[in-house]
């Protein structure tokens, strides 16, 4: 019997606080069920990362479908929602995908209270720092393109920067010499664990089935449409399957004779040994391939371009970290003596132009929503709300209708890679 939504079963009491403190956790509620597949679904949802959940926390709470399993070949947010570094901006050039990603920051400025459970979500600024001319031509036309569209944006000279991180080497001696920088200070981050957690609560709490364990291994269909998916714990019947599967997506859309095109590279990033309060906004550049912002535990967490490779092996190259620590200790040498703790890596599904598919298919009833490449964590909740009413209505929404996937046949592209942050 489903809840009605996020934390409405769940009564607290100073008590209740106190003994499940000391319980050793065995008392605590689940947060979300743990169910068997059924036969049957009005709508699967294949990958329960981010994208995923709210996906079907979306379908079930704005569209009132609620007979949908999440299946997920591990464990939910174990793809690149539990490795990303966290970065949200909306920032971008062309209006489509402005527009896109500004919806997702106008729900991220909700989550917590719409999710009733707390994602952390911390509006500190993002800079995008410019090193050359045509970098600072770029981030003027940017900059501007952003508040026709509505969105806070800013243009920061070396003086500004150094007022507000004044650890950052804004010298002119320097091998890559700071200019200037966008701003966003609406930008920020947020806990991406506790974002998986939260949508994973609230689409159960609609009777959302979520199924760990449980790897898609074909796509059945029949006379042109979809009829279930095939799976590790047996077949599951639907006429409605959406893939949101990231770095996979074109693996699981060859099951069903769909070329993708999607490109998949690793992509890493690292974290340092905890330290005080040292940058109280994010830096990113993409020139010379590096970025950092501070974790609330004082981790300095920095990323950086995509291994040049493809690969479906979760780590990356020490090439790249090389490269990537000697820019972040360029621009801020105070960084130089910290230790870092550990490394990963997770795979994006990288597009030709930089920005995501969002789509039907020629398969009835089969949707894809990938590619977002380096940047989709920024894009889970506006992904879901859009990709939810794609699979609704049977039609894209206006926000989502740029990035179908027939603009690889038709041309009518949307060129980001300038804003994508990340070099890929
Ligand atoms: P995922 O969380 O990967 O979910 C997909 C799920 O599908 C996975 O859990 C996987 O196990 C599952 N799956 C795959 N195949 C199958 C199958 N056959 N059957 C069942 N399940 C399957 N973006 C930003 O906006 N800001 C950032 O700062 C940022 N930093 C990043 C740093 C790194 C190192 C990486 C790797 C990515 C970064 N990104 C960032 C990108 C961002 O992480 C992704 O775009 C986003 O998290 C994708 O979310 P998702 O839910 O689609 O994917
Ligand atoms: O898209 O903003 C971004 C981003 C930051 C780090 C990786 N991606």
């Amino acid at each position: 019997m489903a809840k009605q939504g996020p934390g409405s079963g769940t009564k607290y009491s100073v008590w209740s606080l106190a003994r499940n403190a000391l319980s050793h956790h065995e008392n605590w509620t689940q947060a979300w069920r743990s169910p068997e597949p059924r036969p049957e679904y009005d709508v699967i949802i294949v990958g329960g990362g981010g994208h995923g959940l709210a996906t079907a926390y979306y379908l079930a709470k704005v569209h009132g479908v609620t007979n949908v399993a999440v299946v997920e070949k591990g464990w939910i947010g174990g793809g690149n929602t539990g490795r990303n570094t966290t970065i949200v901006r909306s920032n971008y050039l062309w209006d489509e995908a402005a527009h896109l990603y500004e919806k997702s920051l106008k729900l991220w400025e909700g989550l917590s209270q719409d999710l009733n459970y707390n994602v952390m979500f911390s509006q500190r600024g993002v800079m995008n720092l410019g090193h050359n001319l045509q970098d600072m031509r770029d981030i003027y036309r940017r900059s501007a393109a952003n508040r026709l569209n509505g969105i806070d944006s800013e243009v920061l000279t070396p003086a500004d920067l150094k007022r507000m991180v004044p650890i950052m080497n804004t010298s002119k001696d320097s091998r890559y010499p700071v200019l200037g920088a966008s701003y966003q200070p609406r930008g920020g981050v947020a806990r991406h664990d506790a974002v998986a957690w939260g949508f994973a609560r609230g689409a159960d709490s609609y009777g959302v089935d979520i199924i760990q364990n449980c790897e898609v291994t074909g796509i059945r269909r029949d006379n042109g449409r979809v009829t279930g998916v095939e799976t590790s714990r047996g077949f599951i019947k639907s006429r409605k399957v959406g893939v949101v599967a990231a770095g996979h997506s074109s693996v699981i859309a060859n099951m069903a004779e769909i070329r993708m095109p999607v490109e998949s590279h690793p992509l890493q990033a690292l974290v340092s040994e905890p330290v005080k309060p040292v940058l109280h906004t994010v830096v990113m550049s993409n020139a010379v391939h590096g970025y950092v912002s501070q974790s609330d535990k004082g981790e300095l967490v920095i990323g950086a371009g995509i291994d040049a490779y493809t690969g479906y092996g979760q780590r990356g190259s020490s090439e790249i970290i090389e490269g990537n620590i000697a820019a972040i200790c360029e621009l801020f040498p105070i960084f130089s003596r910290v230790r870092m703790l550990r490394q990963w890596g997770g795979i994006v599904d990288v597009t030709p132009d930089a920005c995501p598919i969002l789509s039907k298919t020629d398969v009835k009833g089969l949707y894809f929503n990938c590619g977002w490449g380096t940047g989709g964590f920024k894009a889970t909740p506006g992904s879901g709300w859009a990709f939810a009413h794609t699979i609704a209505q049977d039609r894209p929404h206006e926000l989502n209708e740029a990035f179908a996937l027939n603009r690889f046949v038709s041309g009518a592209l949307i060129d980001e890679h300038g804003a994508a942050g990340v070099a890929h």
